[in-house]
């Protein structure tokens, strides 16, 4: 079993109404909430496909972009960290979380700050874990999450996510221990020289969000070539509707916590 991306959980949380006042970088347009519940559920059955246990926690009208449960924590195999949000509308979220990590695990510790960090921001892979820097994550939040695993047995490697990109799995996902989907202007770093990229086709920048869960990818709808990039390297693709929640900015890997 590799726990970087065979799971026996997952927590998902229902989105609240109060979603359509979400935070986004640009506004696009009000995301329509049945629209969002259908693409939810979608997502859940597709999860519990795999043979996974998922959890749906019950929405948080006080936090809007409570959906987005990634952000909250960072479940590794040995025990759970909570999550700093740089986003103050979002700090919240990370208490009403707590209880269902303790739920299933020991361990659990907690990212105390001034740094923030948030799971949007961390790619785990098998070798290390990769943080990325952003407007949510800064060098506090990381070392600290570097202290907390370091017993644990993880190196942690920073990486600069580029300018407009809300979070480093904004742009990148893993396929598999050792196969990473990226865009290209997040490769072109070299941050994934040591892994075998498949790239995000042009214009499917947004395909980038994907997750690999047990046997599945599980990807945005709406993005064809990259899609096929997908299949003809022979994953087992799933593709669900994620026009609104891309709304939010938000896509696959930020609707569960997995593990
Ligand atoms: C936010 O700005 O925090 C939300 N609207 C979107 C969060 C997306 N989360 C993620 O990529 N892990």
């Amino acid at each position: 079993m590799n726990p970087t991306y065979q799971f026996r959980h997952a927590i998902t949380r229902k989105p609240a109404a109060s979603i359509t006042k979400g935070l986004r970088a640009i506004d696009t347009g009000t995301p329509d909430l049945e629209r969002m519940q259908a693409a939810h559920d979608a997502y859940v059955a597709t999860l519990r496909e795999t043979g996974a246990d998922v959890v749906t926690l019950p929405p948080l009208p006080a936090y809007p972009d409570c959906v987005f449960v990634e952000d909250t924590a960072l479940c590794l195999p040995q025990g759970a960290i909570l999550m700093r949000s740089g986003a103050v509308s979002r700090a919240g979220e990370v208490a009403e979380m707590a209880p269902s990590l303790r739920n299933h695990y020991n361990d659990v510790r907690q990212i105390k700050g001034p740094g923030t960090i948030e799971g949007g921001d961390i790619l785990v892979t098998p070798k290390e874990i990769l943080v990325g820097l952003s407007e949510r994550t800064n060098q506090a939040g990381m070392d600290e999450l570097a202290r907390l695993v370091r017993d644990w047995g993880y190196k942690v490697r920073a990486i600069s996510v580029p300018a407009g990109v809300l979070h480093f799995k904004t742009d990148c996902s893993l396929l598999d221990g050792e196969t990473i989907l990226s865009t290209p202007r997040l490769a072109a770093s070299g941050c994934f020289d040591d892994y075998k990229v498949i790239y995000t086709a042009d214009g499917e920048e947004a395909a980038a969000n994907a997750i690999r869960f047990n046997q599945f990818v599980i990807m945005a709808a709406g993005f064809p070539n990259t899609a096929k990039r997908l299949y003809d390297a022979g994953y087992e693709v799933r593709e669900i509707d994620n026009t609104e929640y891309a709304k939010l900015d938000g896509g696959m890997s930020c609707l569960s916590l997995r593990f």
